[in-house]
């Protein structure tokens, strides 16, 4: 009975399109009664390449979820921005000399209008962009409220720095321990920055996880990155000449103090220097020097053969009373802990494999039978696990466990140290020696010292510069235009001068959620009250990548902000989705490299002809397989595009793109179009009693699997109801009005136009997004129906359409819903 019809979607897709946009259908209105639902997307950095079917995927996710909940009844707030300061502006503006912000703008254009194809409600009333100044004015503002507590603080901290590009670098712009620009090895520099105190958060932004409906995946990657460990602090002493220093290290074992056979600081611990002997004095020199040029990466690194100078100096292990030696070692990380540990060769790996190599005493003192041990019964390897204490004076005999809180209590009474927790987490450094970000709102006065800029002078706004190019001082190009830096103090009226770093990429993504229910708020950085009536984001959608750093500052913002007052919640994502990536075969010749999938010449090079490898990664400009979205839509349309997007598989998934896939999903749409074409025209109210049941089983599957966000399973339960309805050679079975509004609604959040069509062709007036979800009648929903006649006093009073075996007690119940058949009950 199917006949094929044209699928004009281009006119469809372009009507629809404009009558949103002029009925501002996407606009949000803060008043509408409907109860409110916040759905979030991870706002993008606008980038010089544009967006490909990658990116549109995870857009695709959450405007699916927004329509749906839109037909659920909510009024939804689904708004975009950019997220726009940031290096890859800056590095294009040193390439090509344009302006960030001219270079910034453009790519946002380009963006808005990629954006805008994808057809989501997003409301654009309320666009927000991080390097507009009447935004980062409040970003500053935060700032400012946190130095005003005592979070931010300047302290010296090791930077990356390029010694040939003499210029600090971002983490990401480190490749291997290389500068990404000009290849040399990267070091360390120690400069004066800018902190934030995120340590001070630590144990809320731990506890705060097990509140949110997040992956499990995410939670423990956030657990992991704050790495709160437990153990104790011991206080070492190093007696030399009338001086006793004394060295705190943290372990998590001091159950094995008493196997304590040396100390190590860290190369860049502060008291290496003093305790060291003046006959090693040029080994640590030399030792401190090399130890620089290493990333953390290489120094946590447990193969890595172990080196280490021995200082000269002896400390006293406060259990045994036994004299032993002081070293360094780049083993010993200056970031964690206390930067020096007590080494114990028996039950630790590192420190086995260092006293074996320079020959220092291994003391077992947890005894197990799960040792490795040579003939002789000496350990050959480190125990680490639990046993009985030996060698341990009054502890011999008791088990491990319990002599950690026993040693950990003595050394407490003895005051030689306690109990204590430990963080991986480090404080933010909140600096950076680059042009396009915040300026810090700070001026440095030569007699009141730092102080911050007057709330009313805000913002801090970027000057015009000459060249974006490092300083080569390490400062930030800022620090070249003169006229700027002088200032007055804001204080005194005296010479100062402005604090030239400006602010992390990261500033201003951690607050921007706050930002879009006010996005013009000028009398602070949101409006409590549309604050209040909006977040916290119900659900928010964003890669995976975004797993630590983004939602870890985001939330501490937040708990910040909750702590003075001036929001009710201190976690701002209730809901976390991480959609997968969109993968694509790539194809490179072992003489010419990437070649564009379209330029294949029968699967060979075609400039030599030689045989290509295939390779399946990510897509990547440099890879030449990125699939822009844009002729994409031309020719098969927004709703084809959103629909294989939404179909290439499991949502938090990777999945691979595929050209022949669009065009399967092309052909549904086609033939569900031509179908409805036909079918509306004779719909009645009837509709054949097996159809009915099918529509409501569809119905009860299609918003369980939507519920679940098993969204690439809802097309395919779709696809086999249209198979269902078009398999009906008979031609006698009537679909009436309830299915095709049916229809067109379950359309209606994957295919937008199409569904506004459908529902416009079947007689509606208004907007299909302001009509309702179908709901599906739980008796007709199930595919192991019976039915029952019902009788009252031995008559025949009505029929009752129940699941096969329910029980007498529910049939009663749903006889008795019947009104026929309960007004003969009375
Ligand atoms: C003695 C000891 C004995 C240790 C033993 C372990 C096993 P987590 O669990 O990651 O917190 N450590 C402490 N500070 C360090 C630093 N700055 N650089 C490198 N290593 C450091 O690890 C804590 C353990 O790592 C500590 O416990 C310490 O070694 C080491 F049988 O102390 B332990
Ligand atoms: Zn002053």
């Amino acid at each position: 009975m199917e006949r094929r019809k044209r699928y004009p979607f281009a006119e469809i897709e372009a009507k629809w399109r404009k009558r949103w946009e002029d009925r501002g259908q996407h606009v949000v209105d803060d008043d509408d009664p409907r109860p409110k639902y916040y759905c979030l997307d991870m706002f993008p950095y606008p980038s010089a390449s544009g967006l490909h079917v990658g990116h549109w995927r995870g857009y695709v996710i959450s405007d699916m979820w927004s329509r749906y909940m839109l037909l659920k009844g909510y009024n939804v707030l689904h708004p975009m921005g950019w997220d726009a300061f940031g290096l890859p502006a800056e590095n294009d503006a040193i390439a090509k000399n344009i302006h960030p912000k001219v270079n910034t703008e453009r790519n946002i254009a380009n963006y808005k209008r990629q954006l805008r194809e994808i057809s989501a409600v997003y409301d654009w009333s309320r666009e927000i962009n991080t390097s507009d100044p009447a935004y980062y004015r409040w970003t500053q503002w935060i700032f400012l409220k946190m130095y005003e507590k005592g979070l931010a603080y300047r302290a010296k901290s090791p930077i990356n720095w390029c010694p040939d590009c003499k210029t600090g670098l971002a983490n990401e712009e480190v490749v291997d321990g290389t500068c990404e620009r000009c290849g040399a090895a990267v070091t360390k520099k120690d400069m004066v920055q800018w902190m934030l105190r995120i340590t001070e958060y630590a144990d809320r932004l731990l506890e705060g996880l097990t509140t949110l409906e997040w992956p499990e995946k995410v939670k423990t990657m956030q657990t992991n990155w704050i790495g709160r460990s437990e153990g104790a602090e011991v206080i070492f002493e190093v007696p030399k000449g009338e001086q006793r220093w004394k060295i705190p290290v943290f372990t998590t074992r001091p159950d094995t103090l008493f196997g304590a056979t040396y100390l190590v600081l860290a190369p860049e611990h502060e008291l290496a220097d003093a305790l060291c002997s003046p006959d090693r004095r040029a080994d640590l020199e030399g030792y401190v020097e090399r130890t620089r040029r290493m990333t953390e990466i290489e120094r946590k690194n447990l193969q890595r053969e172990k080196t280490g100078v021995p200082l000269g100096a002896e400390a006293i292990n406060p259990a045994s009373g036994a004299k032993i030696p002081v070293w360094v070692a780049d083993y010993v990380l200056t970031t964690y802990g206390t930067g020096a540990i007590m080494a114990v060769p028996a039950h630790d790996e590192r420190d086995y494999a260092f006293a074996a190599k320079f020959g220092l005493p291994i003391v077992e003192v947890i005894y197990s039978d799960r040792a490795e041990r040579n003939a002789a019964g000496d350990l050959v390897a480190a125990y680490t696990g639990e046993g009985r204490m030996i060698n341990s004076g009054p502890y011999d005999g008791l088990d491990s466990k319990t002599c950690r809180s026993r040693i950990t209590r003595w050394l407490e009474e003895k005051s030689l140290g306690g109990p204590k927790v430990t963080y991986r987490l480090r404080d933010w450094i909140f600096s950076r020696q680059r042009y396009w970000g915040e300026p810090i709102p700070i001026v440095h006065c030569g007699s009141c010292g730092e102080v911050p800029v007057p709330e009313e002078d805000l913002p801090v706004t970027l000057p015009d510069v000459e060249s974006y190019e490092p300083t080569g001082t390490g400062e930030s190009p800022l620090a070249g235009i003169k006229e700027w830096v002088e200032t007055a103090c804001p204080r005194c009226g005296g010479p100062a001068r402005r604090e030239t770093d400006t602010m992390p990429q990261w500033a201003g993504s951690s607050w921007y959620f706050l930002r879009y229910p006010s996005p013009d708020h000028a009398e602070g950085p949101f409006d409590a009250e549309k604050v209040r009536q909006w977040l916290p984001v119900d659900s928010y959608f964003g890669g995976v990548e975004h797993a630590i750093l983004h939602l870890l500052y985001a939330r501490f913002f937040t708990m910040f902000l909750y702590d003075i007052g001036l929001v009710g919640f201190e976690e701002p994502f209730q809901r976390l989705f991480n959609q997968g990536m969109i993968n694509y075969r790539a194809y490179r010749c072992p003489r010419h490299g990437y070649i564009p999938p379209g330029d294949l010449q029968g699967g060979c090079c075609p400039r030599c002809g030689n045989a290509v490898e295939e390779e399946y990664c990510k897509m990547s400009k440099s890879k030449g397989n990125v699939v822009s979205p844009d002729g994409l839509v031309e020719r098969y349309g927004t709703d084809t595009l959103r629909m294989y997007e939404l179909f290439t598989g499991p949502p938090e998934q990777d999945s691979e793109w595929s050209d022949r896939g669009i065009e399967g999903i092309h052909r549904f749409l086609r033939r569900l179009w031509g179908w409805f074409e036909m079918a509306r025209q004779s719909a009645g109210e009837e509709t054949d009693p097996e159809v009915l049941r099918e529509y409501h089983i569809l119905l009860k599957d299609v918003t369980r699997r939507i519920e679940d966000l098993r969204l690439n399973t809802v097309i395919s339960r779709l696809m086999e109801f249209l198979n269902f309805l078009t398999d009906d050679s008979s031609g006698e079975r009537t679909v009436g009005r309830e299915v095709l509004d049916g229809l067109a609604r379950l359309m209606a959040p994957m295919a937008p136009h199409l569904g506004e069509e459908m529902w416009e062709r079947l007689g509606h007036d208004t907007t299909v997004f302001r009509s309702t979800w179908p709901e599906y009648d739980e008796s007709l929903a199930e595919r192991d129906v019976v039915t029952m006649a019902v009788q009252v006093d031995g008559r025949l009073r009505g029929t009752i359409t129940v699941e096969r075996g329910i029980g007498e007690e529910r049939a009663r119940q749903e006889a008795e819903r019947v009104e026929s058949v309960s007004r003969h009950l009375q």
